[in-house]
């Protein structure tokens, strides 16, 4: 087919190939959730709806993308991982940035009343995304343990200060006060003693955030087929293996998870 003559300002579109061999981690963050989380009276310092609401949204996104191998949530912000060997848009960073953008915004307004049911969407939320490319896989892991060590230091924080401001009427400036400069150790002292809190007994998902992997299962089922040698249809069982997501609130930092799930790096499947 001849060109058009407007055909040449194709060439000022630049390629934007992520780096091959490396593991391209896609996080996207909820836009101005500070606001977000406050007009739709999110619970404090965890609402259970809305971290479920986003697990659903980043179950759906691994569904969609099956080069994503693992993805970590924490707060509003989320993190998926595509295997060092993906090939998917020929690895294009605005394809990996958009599709994954898009899917979760997309999937939130979609599940919102599911998780929300007594609450209205008020305005459509937005999500910012980043490409950020690890050449090792010791990278990668720092990668999220740096995300889960944010969320611990965060949820330890929050789970003080509101217990301050709720349970004992502490000013959020006179919470903020007592907590300047207080080390884990003495939080984790301040809840036990004051609130007969034991942080590690705090929900996981709120501690750890969320992992979601990759399950292998086998599915049985019924099929009705003719064989050549036989005269009548016959019902077989056929076993498929099918791959679902699964959400843990297990350890990222130690060693444990990747000697307990070596598929999620491997390069089978
Ligand atoms: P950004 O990301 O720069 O557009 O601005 P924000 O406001 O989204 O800031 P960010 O992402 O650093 O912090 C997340 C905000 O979302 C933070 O203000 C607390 C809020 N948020 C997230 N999860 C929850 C929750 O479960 N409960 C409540 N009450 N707030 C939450
Ligand atoms: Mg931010
Ligand atoms: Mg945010
Ligand atoms: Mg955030
Ligand atoms: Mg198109």
């Amino acid at each position: 087919m001849a060109k058009s003559k407007f055909e040449y300002v194709r060439d000022f579109e630049v390629p934007d190939t992520c780096l091959p061999n490396c593991w391209a981690v896609v996080r996207v963050d909820g836009r101005n959730f500070h606001r977000f989380s406050e007009q739709h009276k999110f619970t404090k310092p965890n609402d259970l709806r809305a971290l479920l609401l986003m697990n659903r949204c980043a179950e759906t996104v691994m569904e969609e993308i099956k080069d994503i191998c693992l993805a970590y949530g924490q707060s509003d912000e989320y993190s998926f991982v595509f295997h060092k060997k993906s090939n998917w848009y020929k690895r294009r960073a605005s394809k990996f940035i958009t599709h994954v953008v898009s899917q979760l915004s997309s999937s939130y307004v979609f599940y919102w009343n599911k998780f929300f049911p007594d609450q209205t969407m008020l305005y459509p939320p937005g999500f910012d995304g980043r490409v950020v490319l690890y050449p090792s896989v010791q990278n990668l892991k720092d990668y999220l343990s740096w995300r889960q060590a944010d969320c611990h230091i965060n949820n330890l924080y929050n789970t003080v200060f509101w217990a301050l401001v709720q349970q004992k009427g502490l000013t959020p400036a006179q919470a903020q006060d007592r907590l300047k400069g207080t080390l884990s150790g003495e939080k984790n002292e301040i809840l036990y003693s004051e609130f007969n809190i034991n942080y590690n007994n705090e929900p996981a998902m709120y501690r750890k955030g969320s992992v979601i992997v990759r399950n292998k299962v086998n599915e049985i089922s019924k099929k009705i087929i003719k064989l050549p040698d036989r005269a009548e249809q016959e019902e077989v069982e056929v076993c498929r293996v099918r791959s679902q997501t699964v959400v843990l609130h297990c350890d990222l930092i130690s060693d444990a998870f990747w000697v307990d799930h070596p598929e999620v790096l491997s390069c089978e499947s």
